[in-house]
């Protein structure tokens, strides 16, 4: 690891995240219902819309070079490279024939789609560009390869690509080799035609994704290439857009103004070093702020690092809605100014992909710094704004994740442009791996859900660790210890949420309106209670010599929370939200005798306990004491589509 970071010319002595994550094993509770809804019906439901749509035909068209028969959007491949993700972490907990042949024969349907060189691009090698009926799809790219780069999503599908296939090759071992013989011509294509060199493209990516990508291809096959091309990519950005005292100026040095500047909706108007706001699309932001997190890692790249630090601050403390959710604007999905966070339907974005890449950039955040206020975020972000994107069935969803709306909103089977289902389908089985994580000497316990898992300290002691909990319908989770191997000295490190320490989010944008139940959290180990003193990093530590059979009890106070949002958003002001524990409560129609948009609960309400039942389950709800009933906000629209809703009261 030294000769690696010395290799990069790294600031830092920074080889790579400082944080583990480990594979984690839910096997009880909220999520494991969650899990088991997307093994058996996201996963259905994706694999038989790509057959049903083109998405599919695609690649066994391009396979065959059947000119002139695609069809959709250029960037629907990247649906099925995402479709086969979530099918890789799904079988390798679960392993089923028949998938694993209709993976193993798509597989070789596109390994036959990619042209000889590597390149892989079902539109083109199909002839959409030179479709004259194609519409304005074909403007998505440009006449020749990588000519429009901006739109043509031909590095995006690619990175989506990459990902499937270190996932199918981690499942399958040496059997998933096929799918990563096709990653590799790919990112080989990819590294001889973009580049440093006088003949090498200089072009970036429009939609991030690729860097990440190339992240994860570097770490399966050792190629520092691919970290090398990632770093390329990223520091390509902005390049030819000169920035003086913050303000944008295009090429011929003209101010622009900021809004409308060249290369915003891409982060592409001045180079990520020097960036310091989350700008533009939202979900081709956060995409791209997980890859500068992986190569600041990698490489121990301080400049990148004190970008991504100052963009994640910017979010958190002036755009980040209350349900975790990433981009105000309908207009170009993006994020907007700070403090404008909009929250009817129509009015605002939020989209379910922007809210996976949030996650998976908080969990990266967390693992460089070791601190809880990156869960806090994560944590806010699974129970909310993501998880509201997909029905309890699993088979529909939600694109734009709003917190309010006037009725006539509901979830879709599906979408033309449908990134949010298949990103839902790769993404909930990633969410065990968030439960623990390990440094060298502490392990870390960072989200309650019954399961789980093997921890790895340093490089020869493993942990097995087990917790149970209801959470988050109850504050109670137990963690025991299964098996220390050999010897398990260690500091265990106990999350203790913001929202149960008076800090819902790591910055001033959303406090709450009582005073904090910090004092009532309880720690014990082995039934004797622990002082619970929280460290500047947000965790209680616990260390002492581990074995098997201790056990440690946490309760956190799950009172019902009032929310205020800083005087200066405009959309929340004189209103209150509501929330226990992580979870975002709301009104829905359906409770609330057809009207929710325009409720109203008193400041000084109470509430007692209620209940919903949802198909064959029930879930917690709250009535407040002038009637109003509240559910949990990621369950709403799953009894009335187009029902009202609020959340801001
Ligand atoms: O461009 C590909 C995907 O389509 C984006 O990530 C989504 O926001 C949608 O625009
Ligand atoms: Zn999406």
């Amino acid at each position: 690891f030294a000769g690696l970071a010395l290799a990069c010319g790294a600031s830092a002595a920074r080889p790579d995240y400082a944080i583990r994550s480990c594979d984690g094993v839910v096997d009880a509770g909220f999520w494991f219902d969650r899990l088991e809804t997307n093994r058996t019906a996201t996963l259905a439901s994706n694999w038989a819309k790509c057959f049903e749509t083109p998405r599919i035909a695609n690649f066994t068209n391009a396979a065959a070079r059947a000119a002139g028969t695609f069809g959709g959007i250029p960037f629907d491949d990247s649906d099925v490279f995402k479709v086969m993700e979530g099918t890789a972490y799904v079988l390798a907990a679960h392993p089923d024939a028949e998938v694993e042949r209709r993976m193993t024969w798509l597989i070789g349907e596109i390994a036959k789609a990619q042209e000889p060189d590597g390149y892989l691009y079902t539109a083109r090698t199909l002839g959409h560009h030179l479709d004259a009926k194609a519409g304005w799809a074909r403007n998505m790219m440009g006449p020749v390869r990588w000519s429009h780069l901006e739109h043509s999503h031909e590095l995006y599908n690619v990175g989506h690509m990459y990902e499937a296939a270190v996932a199918w090759g981690a499942v399958m071992g040496s059997r998933g080799r096929d799918f990563l013989d096709v990653a590799v011509r790919s990112a080989d294509l990819v590294d001889r035609t973009f580049g440093p060199g006088p003949t090498q493209l200089k072009g970036v990516p429009g939609h991030e994704e690729i860097e990440l990508a190339l992240v994860r291809l570097y770490r399966a096959t050792g190629e520092r290439r691919y970290l090398d091309l990632a770093r390329f990519f990223l520091d390509r950005r902005g390049h030819g857009v000169r920035t003086r005292d913050g303000k944008v100026f295009a090429q011929d040095g003209s101010l622009v103004d900021a809004d409308k500047a060249p290369g915003h909706y891409a982060q592409n108007h001045m180079p990520v070093r020097e960036q310091r706001e989350a700008v533009g699309h939202a979900v081709r932001a956060n995409y791209l702020y997980c890859g500068m997190a992986d190569v600041a890692a990698l490489t121990g790249d301080d400049g990148l690092l004190a970008a991504v630090d100052a963009i994640w601050v910017d979010v958190v403390s002036h755009k980040l809605h209350i349900n975790g959710g990433c981009g105000a604007r309908p207009k170009g999905e993006a994020y907007g100014a700070a403090y404008e966070l909009p929250n009817d339907h129509g009015e605002t974005y939020l989209e379910t992909c922007a809210a996976i890449a949030n996650a998976l950039w908080n969990d990266r955040m967390f693992r460089l710094h070791g601190e809880a206020k990156y869960v806090d975020v994560l944590e806010r972000t699974l129970y909310n704004g993501f998880l509201s994107g997909i029905s309890l069935t699993g088979d529909e969803y939600f694109y734009p994740n709003p917190l309010a709306s006037k009725g006539g909103y509901g979830r879709s089977k599906w979408f033309n442009c449908s990134c949010c289902p298949v990103n839902d389908l790769r993404f909930v089985p990633q969410i065990p791996k968030f439960m623990f994580a390990s440094g060298e000497d502490a392990v870390y316990w960072n989200l309650f859900m019954s399961g789980e898992a093997w921890v790895a300290l340093g490089e020869s002691t493993a942990v097995r660790l087990a917790q149970r909990t209801d959470y988050p319908w109850s504050g109670k989770a137990e963690l025991e210890v299964l098996a220390p191997v050999p010897r398990a000295s260690f500091t265990l490190k106990v999350r203790v949420p913001g929202w149960a320490r008076g800090r819902p989010v790591p910055s001033d944008l959303y406090e709450q309106t009582a005073p904090s139940s910090a004092s009532r959290v309880s720690l014990a180990v082995n039934g004797r209670a622990v002082e619970v003193k929280v460290g500047a990093d947000g965790y209680v530590d616990v260390r002492r010599d581990w074995k098997a059979g201790d056990r440690v009890a946490l309760e956190l106070p799950m009172d019902v929370k009032r929310v205020k949002a800083h005087d200066k958003v405009e959309a929340d002001r004189g209103r209150l939200a509501v929330e226990r524990g992580p979870v975002v409560y709301c009104a829905e129609g359906i409770d609330n005798g057809g009207r929710a948009y325009a409720a109203r609960i008193p400041a000084d309400a109470t509430f007692e306990d209620a209940a919903v039942t949802i198909g064959d389950k029930t879930f917690p709800a709250l009535k407040a004491s002038n009637g109003v009933v509240l559910v949990p906000y990621c369950v709403w629209g799953n009894r009335e589509k187009g029902g009202e809703l609020q959340t801001w009261f």
